[in-house]
């Protein structure tokens, strides 16, 4: 089976650059995928895309480089599976909140006896090798994310879970479960702090730690202080940066 290039990553003690998808675009993820990126993820969580649209995504980037992931809409058996049956290498869940919920993630990314997943992986068998079914369950990444007060809470006993891989740190939802209000302020308290906490909960269970970041500087800061994975490049918010920066370049010169 094709091997899963951020577990590689992890245990060469490198830290991996992740894309992000919103946009409904084969082309612009034939572009993210050729940018550099270790993998890119498409997003059903948030912004346009639904589970149709994820298919050709992941089709585009599995002909680039860029490892192909999701972030699911939701703690959902059917769409996780979906997604991993087309072809996604790894699935970010969004709002972990208990080792309850981390388990039943885990379950749904792994066949048995491990987990519950079902079999039928009609692309995920074209992109992985024909020995899909012996290596999956040690390939495919299972990423739970901590974005809430009662994820924080469980921190440790979700990070100790069984099968779960790491975690990834959704800042603008745990800026929220602190009572500050996003944009993230990673600098500063009590934003900091938390992210050094679960960084260093997912180390301790010898777990891989990602975040989504916001900006490069934020994404350079958190690879410094030891993550895993950086989210940095976000195809929506750049598309709209770059865009906005060369309509004021000629406006003001
Ligand atoms: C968050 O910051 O809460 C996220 O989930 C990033 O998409
Ligand atoms: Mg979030």
């Amino acid at each position: 089976m094709r091997p899963n290039r951020i577990r590689e990553l992890f245990a060469a003690k490198t830290c991996a650059t992740m894309g992000w998808i919103a946009l409904n675009s084969t082309y612009s993820a034939e572009l993210m995928g050729h940018a550099g990126f270790d993998t890119v993820v498409v997003d059903l969580q948030h912004g346009p895309l639904y589970l149709d649209a994820a298919v050709p995504l992941l089709q585009a980037l599995s002909s680039t480089p860029a490892m192909p992931m999701a972030r699911c809409s939701d703690n959902n058996f059917f769409e996780i599976n979906k997604l991993l049956d087309a072809g996604a290498y790894g699935i970010i869940c969004p709002l972990i909140d208990t080792p309850e919920d981390a388990a039943r993630f885990v379950s749904a990314c792994r066949y048995p006896p491990q987990g519950t997943r079902s079999f039928g992986p009609t692309r995920g068998i074209l992109y992985g090798g024909a020995d899909y079914a012996e290596h999956a369950n040690d390939t495919i990444l299972a990423l739970g994310m901590i974005e809430t007060a009662q994820g924080m809470a469980n921190l440790k006993a979700i990070c100790e879970t069984p099968g779960l891989d790491g975690v990834f740190i959704g800042p603008a939802d745990l800026s929220f479960a602190l009572g500050v209000k996003p944009p993230p302020r990673w600098t500063e308290s009590p934003l900091t702090e938390a992210l050094d906490r679960i960084r260093d909960a997912a180390h301790a269970a010898g777990k891989m730690a990602g975040i989504f970041c916001g900006s490069t500087q934020m994404a350079i800061d958190m690879k410094k202080r030891g993550f895993d994975i950086v989210m940095n490049g976000m195809d929506a918010l750049m598309l709209r940066a770059t865009a906005e920066q060369n309509v004021k370049a000629v406006r003001t010169a």
